[in-house]
């Protein structure tokens, strides 16, 4: 591996090793410094919203085929952000800092020629799997995703394999005082360039955007020697209800440029720079929140001082699990912040039955958002 610092070697050997024999949670092995990422997977989720315009402008499209587009066009338009951002910022994907139980983030983008405000709130709901749930909403034009994030791993030919567990619910709503709702599944990826030390994402397979309009997209990812044979390319057929006869064709580079296959315009354009989240000082920040809980940990892997890094990230772990013991002791268990566990969602159910066929997802359950406390509100 060229990527690997000579001194990294023989332990990212190992670490390769024993994801090869492992399947299940990732998240808890040690790897090597060089592979480290300084930012929690509890920021994740604000990639969904680095294009406020196009998540505002679902709002404004008129008709329950020009929404579906418009959800489209903003879904495939936060790939590039999702899955290869971080090998612009950090030189490859890199293992993020593993959330600890109640961990948060808060986040806003701020109007602009009147869109209105973006708000997000993430909340890591579950350490043992890990889960992250996020609720992100523009009250102005009446929107609200609200969903949640688990992974399973497997090692497949040299490369890891992440089935994504959740989904999101986008609700809309109308003009005339209704709501539409679209159910939208998570791509599966795969972890390629592992043996050189530089890690990206390959997105596999299908996810869908099924609306409770009836409305219905499928979205095919391939990489290289396909389609395109280009790597990043997809392919996304828009269906009427009860229909299986696509009323839009939409391929390309999902990092990059796509079209519109019937008009050759242009769909979705990535290359202008995205807006990234907002978020206030550290110093006044609960010390639950992400930035001020990780803030020596990340220290250390940013300067290189990784023995500071893995000492301030054994006081962690240490005072979370002394916490997880006096919660037994006390027969009091941890309380979410802001959101509720729901065993079974009738929103959910119903999206899932107009999706003809295996149920999109896993998962059952969402984390509701129990808007008990605003983002400017600390716990
Ligand atoms: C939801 C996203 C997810 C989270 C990350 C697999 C992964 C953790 C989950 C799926 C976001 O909406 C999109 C993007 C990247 C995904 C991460 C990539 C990754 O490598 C990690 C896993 C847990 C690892 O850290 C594997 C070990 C590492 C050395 C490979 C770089």
């Amino acid at each position: 591996g060229e990527a690997v610092p000579s001194s990294q070697k023989s332990s990212w050997a190992s670490f390769l090793k024993s994801i090869a024999s492992f399947s299940g949670d990732l998240s808890s092995l040690t790897a090597p410094p060089f592979i480290l990422s300084p930012i929690s997977l509890t920021e994740f989720p604000a990639y969904w919203c680095e294009r406020p315009g196009l998540f505002a402008a679902i709002a404004d499209a008129k008709t329950e085929q020009d929404r579906s587009i418009a959800v489209l066009k903003w879904f495939i338009s936060t790939l590039k952000g999702q899955y290869t951002s971080r090998n612009e910022k950090l030189g490859s994907e890199k293992k993020p800092l593993n959330p600890v139980l109640g961990e948060l983030f808060y986040g806003h983008w701020p109007d602009q020629d009147g869109r209105g405000q973006t708000n997000l709130v993430v909340e890591q709901v579950s350490h043992h799997p890990p889960i992250t749930a996020y609720y992100i909403c523009n009250p102005t034009k009446g929107l609200a995703l609200q969903g949640h994030s688990a992974q399973k791993t497997s090692f497949s030919s040299g490369s890891i394999v992440v089935k994504q567990i959740g989904h999101a619910i986008l609700t809309v709503d109308l003009d005339d005082g209704n709501t539409e709702q679209f159910l939208i599944t998570l791509p599966r990826l795969r972890i390629d360039g592992l043996w050189y030390g530089s890690p990206y994402i390959e997105l596999t397979e299908t996810s869908y955007i099924q609306s409770s309009s009836g409305w219905l997209s499928s979205i095919e990812y391939k990489g290289k020697g396909y389609f395109s044979g280009r790597s990043h390319s997809y392919k996304a057929l828009l269906t009427p209800p009860g229909s299986s006869n696509p009323a839009k064709k939409y391929e390309g580079l999902w990092h990059e440029v796509s079209k519109d296959l019937d008009t050759d315009e242009v769909f979705t354009d990535v290359t202008s720079p995205k807006e990234e989240v907002t978020v206030g000082p550290v110093d006044v920040m609960h010390d639950f929140e992400s930035r001020k809980l990780w803030k020596h940990v990340a220290r250390g892997i940013r300067e290189g001082d990784y023995e500071a890094a893995s000492r301030e990230k054994s006081k962690i772990e240490n005072e979370q699990r002394q916490r997880r013991r006096d919660e037994q002791t006390a027969g009091t268990p941890w309380q979410q912040w802001h959101f509720e566990h729901v065993e079974s969602d009738p929103v959910y159910e119903r999206l899932v039955k107009l999706f003809n066929g295996a149920p999109p997802t896993e998962d059952t359950y969402v984390y509701q958002h129990n808007h008990s406390a605003t983002p400017s509100i600390k716990p």
